[in-house]
């Protein structure tokens, strides 16, 4: 079948679209996980980072409630109120050490007792945090300083790194988390930083204690998003490639079905290989050539000759019918034009016609340019409209008949015998010769019913005064019965074959 061959590039553009139709679904539906995945993962880092400030609140609240308990002792002599501090590290949980101040010195800690050591306010957080890389004691442990003042008294309280980075570690699990005071912050491994915070490339989110003068900042490394739904997707992943498959199926078969068989022939027509073949038509009584029936052969370069049976019904349905037939007649006029002075009378030319064509009014300016090729009167067109599929009549297919009569056109109703058209449809599309069915004249000499309806469809064409051709006619005795009955036209392979165009040349001159 000829309109199954695609050529090397038509297949490659078929094999894109059918890809691409698949990878589509895929493709939307990777992207629609993706934003979905951001979105789950936004909400984790936010949810941590609030559940981070809450345990640091908590710590925090243990250090402030110390240093509330001794701001009012701070001021008196170190030695009287050192067992007071003591007891803050003892009873309260997560407090480390305490201290007290006097006009911006520390004077007492629970640790030393007695000592000298300069703090000033403006080193903490809006006046009450400060994170430290580490202290005399202990160097590399981070530690959070809580202050309280009020005038020149003071009082400290210190939370130790390794709760803190006992906080970030657990409830970040997965996710990164940092602790931000001031111009300081904690990473999970307890280290000390100073300067910007890091950017997180997935799901950033930071947030302030409403309580304390701190933040937390949370979120992913970078490729986060893809591990995640690797993670968590695949049943998704599984459905989505389910949907590519049968979309690019659906795609694939689509464009088989829709677009294959017309842009074959598009690329056929483009390619000049649909030419005519030509049948002769002889007169009844001298067997002289009285004309020719147009046959469309299809010249394809794979498959050979290929008979309209094949595509035609193709190009019917794509609308191709209409150029593919002009470009026939326009072929049959370059073959036949030069030879038109050699024709004694009108030369008869078949041309087949499909209702399809009768759709407008284009066919009226094709057959004037095929009669114009012409001098006037060398040729009589015939445009042959099989039985099998009548034309409706409608406003257009009448204006259509009107014009084509005026120009000289003739029509002839094909394959006659074997559709139904009525006597009404014969008058009204003006019709001018009927060309039997070759099945009743095969049955010539062979059956009798076939030979009453042959010979009832002559003694009509007759009453009617249509020209008549009987078609298939093979044998002389065919022949004989024939042009006993007075039918005017005979065409079949008794007296010519379909034929290429310089065949029917070389055969017509030897005539
Ligand atoms: O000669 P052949 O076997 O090819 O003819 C097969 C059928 O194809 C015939 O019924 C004939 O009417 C149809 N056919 C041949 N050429 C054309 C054409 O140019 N246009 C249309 N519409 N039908 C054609
Ligand atoms: O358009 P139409 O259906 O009349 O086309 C005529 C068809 O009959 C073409 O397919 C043509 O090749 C075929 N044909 C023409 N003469 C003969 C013949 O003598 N015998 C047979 N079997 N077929 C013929
Ligand atoms: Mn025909």
């Amino acid at each position: 079948m000829p309109l199954n061959v695609k050529t090397r590039r038509k297949r490659g553009i078929r094999m894109a679209v059918t890809l691409l139709s698949g990878l589509l679904p895929v493709l939307l539906g990777l992207a629609i996980l993706y934003m979905q995945a951001e979105r789950a993962l936004k909400q984790s880092t936010e949810q941590t980072a609030e559940e981070a400030i809450r345990q640091f609140e908590l710590m925090l609240d243990n250090t402030a409630q110390a240093a509330r308990e001794l701001l009012p002792l701070a001021g008196q002599n170190c030695n009287d109120v050192k067992l007071a501090l003591r007891e803050q590290v003892t009873r309260r949980p997560f407090v480390r050490s305490t201290n007290l101040l006097w006009d911006n010195t520390i004077y007492c800690s629970s640790l030393f007792g007695d000592v000298q050591e300069a703090s000033v306010s403006g080193d903490y957080s809006k006046g009450a945090l400060l994170l430290m890389k580490g202290n005399p004691v202990t160097p590399d442990t981070a530690l959070l300083v809580y202050r309280l003042s009020k005038e020149k008294q003071g009082a400290m309280s210190t939370l130790d790194g390794y709760h803190l980075t006992n906080v970030l570690r657990l409830i970040g699990r997965k996710t990164v988390l940092l602790l931000q005071v001031g111009p300081h912050w904690l990473s999970a491994d307890g280290k000390f930083h100073e300067g910007a915070v890091p950017a997180f490339a997935v799901a950033q989110t930071r947030l302030e204690s409403s309580r304390y003068a701190f933040s937390v900042a949370a979120g992913f490394p970078e490729g986060e998003t893809w591990r995640f739904m690797s993670s968590e997707y695949p049943p998704l992943f599984s459905l989505l490639i389910f949907f590519g498959v049968i979309s690019g199926v659906i795609g694939h078969f689509v464009q088989k079905r829709s677009s294959a068989p017309s842009n074959e022939m598009r690329r056929a027509l483009e390619a000049a290989e649909f030419i005519p073949y030509f049948q002769p038509v002889v007169h009844g009584d001298n067997k002289k050539w009285s004309g020719a029936e147009v046959l469309m052969r299809w010249n394809h370069p794979k498959e050979g000759l290929v008979r309209p049976e094949l595509f035609i019904p193709f190009a019917e349905h794509s609308g191709l019918i209409v150029p593919m037939t002009r470009s026939l007649m326009q072929q049959t006029a370059e073959w036949l034009a030069p030879v038109s002075s050699s024709f004694e009378g009108a030369f008869h030319i078949g041309i087949n016609i499909t209702a399809s064509h009768c759709k407008d009014l284009e066919l009226v300016e094709d057959c004037r340019q095929f009669l114009a090729a012409f001098e006037p009167g060398a040729v009589s067109l015939v445009l042959e409209l099989t039985e099998r599929e009548l034309i409706e009549p409608t406003t257009i297919t009448h204006q259509l008949f009107e014009q084509l009569h005026a120009l000289g056109v003739m029509i002839a109703i094909d394959d006659f015998g074997t559709g139904h058209s009525s006597l009404g449809y014969l008058r009204q599309f003006n019709v001018d010769f009927l060309k039997i069915d070759q099945s009743f004249v095969a049955m010539i000499g062979v059956d009798a019913l076939s030979r009453h309806i042959l010979d009832t469809i002559i003694e009509l064409s007759a009453k009617l005064d249509l020209g008549i051709v009987a078609e298939g006619v093979e044998t002389t005795e065919q022949s004989d019965y024939l042009t006993a009955r007075g039918v005017n036209f005979l065409q079949g392979y008794l007296f010519g074959r379909p034929m290429p165009g310089a065949d029917f040349i070389n055969a017509l001159s030897h005539h």
